[in-house]
């Protein structure tokens, strides 16, 4: 059970001050759910301790990253051992070739890759790559979807925006929103409705093979596909967005696990292993239209620097251990079915859903297959469920607007303490 939170209490306080809503990205400022957050003292495996010696069972692993879970060994001997050589040169090193190398070998669109420091970088030049290439300036966006925080795709976007209720961001230019066109996910119709209006000026359609921002909705079977089609058939770019999906649907990615293969694709997160690292990547003849070899600029001081290159790296070569991310996702199998059991019992309805070693929670009766689904989902009773799990020394994403996340450090404790916090928990629900 959770303990008192006085040091933290202190910390949010004095975080306040000085810090806007006293974080660094607003879904951490538990908004949603009530109360503060915790502040974090140290991670080990699945469990988080925080600064009040409180121990969680942790299933946020810093918004998906952490698929190892924390302080793995294999990452801080990797980290350690490239910062005393030195944190960043701004000279190519060995380890970026190695991690771009990887990615290659692993995720099917991509034939050569540019490392960045975040997903929103990653999706920013990926878009700008897009319409660079067809020398059309509009988008396609799935409301939803969050790709980060930039501007054109602040638009109808999941996770915090919705979370605070502006998934339009104020400060976009009015002439930014009217080239991004929005989509309701898991409708291939109004995607050829957009094309049909708009064909020859579309870009690109972006969006998250499987979004995990609006909590976690799977694709409806052909919808991946006809999204290919229409795409191609009018010479716009098909980008996934496989920051969260990319080595956790599986370790190709969504495209791999539907075979459906964009002409781009960005990612983020597990690649960094808990540092910042992003990247887009896709063929040949696209990325050279990239600076220094084409024209479409994109740069970035810290880009592919040794620390996160290394942290990655571990992370990767440690997912290809065989059966390793499979594992994961059947132990987040057996945490789901437990889940919807208690539920069942409780008579509370819910709609699970996974994707490999991602899944989402949303309460609601019924499937839900889009953004306008999710909304109607019952995020008090879900605010209930978070700080009840809470107390009992489990962390759950703070808002039904996300996904949930497993690790390889995620064990029978784990699951045996989970499901026994969630019998009493949806008792109260
Ligand atoms: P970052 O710029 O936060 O590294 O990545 C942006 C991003 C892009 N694409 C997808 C599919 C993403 O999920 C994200 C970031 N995800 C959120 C969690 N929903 C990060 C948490 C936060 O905003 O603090």
């Amino acid at each position: 059970m959770a303990g008192r939170l006085e040091k933290s209490r202190a910390l949010w306080d004095r975080a306040n001050r000085v810090l806007v809503g006293g974080v660094n990205s607003p879904v951490r400022a538990f908004k949603a759910v009530g109360g503060h957050p915790f502040f974090a003292a140290s991670g080990k495996g699945a469990r988080l301790r925080d600064v009040d010696g409180n121990e969680y069972i942790d299933y946020v692993l810093s918004w998906g990253p952490l698929i190892l879970g924390h302080a793995h060994p294999r990452v801080v001997e990797a980290v350690t051992l490239a910062l005393e050589k030195g944190a960043s040169f701004g000279v190519p090193t060995e380890a970026e070739i190695a991690l771009a190398e990887k990615i290659i070998k692993l995720v099917p669109c991509v034939e050569k890759v540019r490392l960045v420091n975040s997903g929103t970088e990653a999706t920013m030049s990926a878009i700008r790559l897009a319409r660079g290439a067809t020398g059309r300036d509009l988008i396609v966006k799935v409301e939803g979807c969050y790709h980060g925080h930039v501007d054109d795709l602040l638009v109808a976007a999941g996770s915090g925006p919705t979370t605070f209720g502006s998934p339009t961001s104020p400060g976009i230019p009015k002439s930014h929103i009217e080239q991004t066109l929005t989509v309701p996910y898991n409708d291939a119709k109004a995607v050829e409705a957009a094309f049909a209006a708009h064909g020859g000026k579309i870009a690109c359609m972006i969006l998250e093979p499987v979004p995990g921002n609006m909590g976690l909705v799977t694709p409806a079977p052909g919808y991946l596909e006809e999204l290919r089609r229409l795409t191609t058939k009018h010479g716009a770019l098909l980008i996934f967005d496989e920051v969260m999906s990319g080595f956790r649907v599986g370790m190709g990615g969504a495209q791999q696990r539907f075979g459906v293969t964009p002409d781009l694709v960005t990612l983020g997160k597990v690649i960094g292993g808990g540092l910042p690292v992003g990247a887009y990547g896709g063929s040949v003849a696209l990325m050279d239209l990239v600076s220094p070899v084409g024209k479409i600029y994109q740069a970035g001081t810290l880009s592919g620097n040794p620390l996160a290159t290394a942290a990655g790296l571990a992370t990767l070569e440690e997912l290809e251990i065989p059966d390793t991310r499979d594992r994961v996702e059947r132990w987040m199998t057996e945490l789901g079915m437990g889940l919807h059991q208690i539920a069942k019992e409780a008579g509370i309805p819910v709609c699970l859903g996974q994707a490999g070693a991602m899944a989402g929670l949303f309460f609601r009766d019924g499937d839900v297959m889009n953004y306008q689904d999710a909304l109607k989902s019952d995020t008090k009773r879900y605010a209930k469920f978070f700080n009840g799990m809470l107390e009992r020394g489990v962390y759950f994403a703070p808002s039904q607007f996300e996904a949930y996340f497993g690790s390889t450090e995620h064990g029978e404790a784990e699951l045996d303490q989970t499901l026994e916090a969630a019998r009493d928990v949806f008792r109260t629900l």
